[in-house]
């Protein structure tokens, strides 16, 4: 399956809502639709307009907002909620029903015989409103896979756009994701979406698995954010599939990732982590000696990504026990300073004697540089 036609669907302002730092304003939820939307992510989800009055009204005002991305909200699959879901003027609404024994015993109480007769009145209404229809069963990886297939069928016959599996508490691998969509592949028409938890730190690889099974549109949050440690993160994904071929992603607006992240991040309450894909701090930052001198020659030795890219830069650090003498040499270059190779080779034993001792700071090693560098620049 070509895994590079996907589209994005951005659900910060849904399953993001749902982490536990988060209580955004109408008018953080505006800006960020907008700066998603010039992100470029073909949709955005929006909490359900049943969980409160200003969910509702924040809805619609999104809604009205004429962005290019397609708005969604999510509901039960249940009449009531999506009346009010048509009501807001959404372009399209994401309908969600457990269908895992856990779910249809301690949630909802329903059989599977059950599901599908609400299905059966929910998305006509749905479809005649004129509306995208997505119907997902949650908890889909505890489900057994008869169910599901029963359940899917039955919708795809109903007329949904697509429909949803959902790794609702994190426990899918890559290959089950695979098996399960790709044999859903088989049996339906409708577009397939996934919507993966990362409780067990798989989320992206089963987005990325959901794709290769034949899968065609993804959840993500900003930051992954979400209930409990949240889904796939947008930025995640990105690098997933920016490595996977680069041409799949230059539909977005890469550069505006980083104040995407940070905006969140800032509203949430936490940093973004040293480890993110592609904006965590040290996402391109390179420290051992033999890394920093082949990244100096040609950075794609070491760099799957390109910084650049992504409106971001990369830093070879130098202060510290592992550093070697050519990543020295490019920062003495880098200051002006001139050195020759032997005054270079001496700084760096100093360096890396002194770091053997003490941490030492960027600052420090330029001083070093710069005082090795005077007496020369007097003469
Ligand atoms: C929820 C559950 C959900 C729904 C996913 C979907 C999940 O919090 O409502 O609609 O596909 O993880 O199952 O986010
Ligand atoms: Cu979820």
């Amino acid at each position: 399956m070509p895994v590079d036609r996907f589209s994005i669907i951005e659900s910060t302002l849904r399953e993001g809502e749902q982490f536990v730092n988060a209580f955004f304003t109408t008018e953080q939820k505006s800006q960020l639709a907008r700066m998603l939307d010039d992100f470029g992510v073909e949709y955005l989800e929006l909490t359900s307009p049943m969980a409160s009055p200003r969910s509702r009204d924040d809805c619609a005002a999104i809604a009205r907002l004429g962005l290019k991305a397609r708005i969604l909200t999510h509901t039960r699959c249940h009449i009531d909620d999506a009346r009010v879901a048509v009501e807001t003027g959404v372009d399209g609404v994401d309908v969600v029903i457990g269908t895992s024994s856990q779910l249809r015993r301690f949630s909802h109480g329903r059989t599977i015989d059950q599901i599908i007769g609400i299905a059966s009145e929910v998305i006509p209404f749905l479809r005649e409103s004129g509306v995208e229809v997505r119907f997902s069963t949650e908890d889909s990886l505890r489900s057994s896979w008869e169910d599901l297939f029963r359940v899917y069928e039955a919708v795809d016959a109903m007329g949904v756009d697509r429909v949803g599996v959902a790794d609702t508490v994190g426990i899918g691998s890559p290959r089950q994701i695979y098996d399960l969509v790709s044999q859903l592949r088989a049996r339906v028409k409708a577009d397939i979406e996934f919507h993966g938890h990362n409780d067990s730190g798989c989320a992206i690889a089963n987005a990325f698995a959901a794709l290769e099974g034949g899968a065609t549109h993804i959840d993500t949050s900003v930051l992954g954010i979400g209930e409990r440690n949240g889904i796939t993160s947008l930025g995640g994904l990105i690098a997933r599939m920016y490595v996977t071929n680069p041409e799949s992603v230059r539909k977005y607006n890469l550069p505006l990732l980083r104040t995407i992240d940070q905006t969140v991040a800032e509203w949430v309450d936490v940093d973004v982590p040293f480890n993110n894909y592609i904006t965590g701090f040290s996402a391109f930052t390179h420290k051992a000696g033999i890394h920093a001198k082949a990244v100096l020659n040609d950075p794609t030795t070491y760099e799957a990504l390109r910084p650049e890219d992504f409106g971001l830069t990369r830093y070879v650090h130098i202060a510290h026990r592992l550093t070697g003498w050519n990543a020295v040499k490019s920062r003495a270059e880098q200051l002006g300073l001139s050195l020759d190779d032997a005054q270079v080779r001496e700084l760096t034993r100093k360096i890396k004697a002194l770091a053997d001792c003490q941490a030492m700071t960027l600052d420090h090693v330029d001083h070093l540089l710069r005082e090795a560098a005077v007496p020369q620049a007097a003469t």
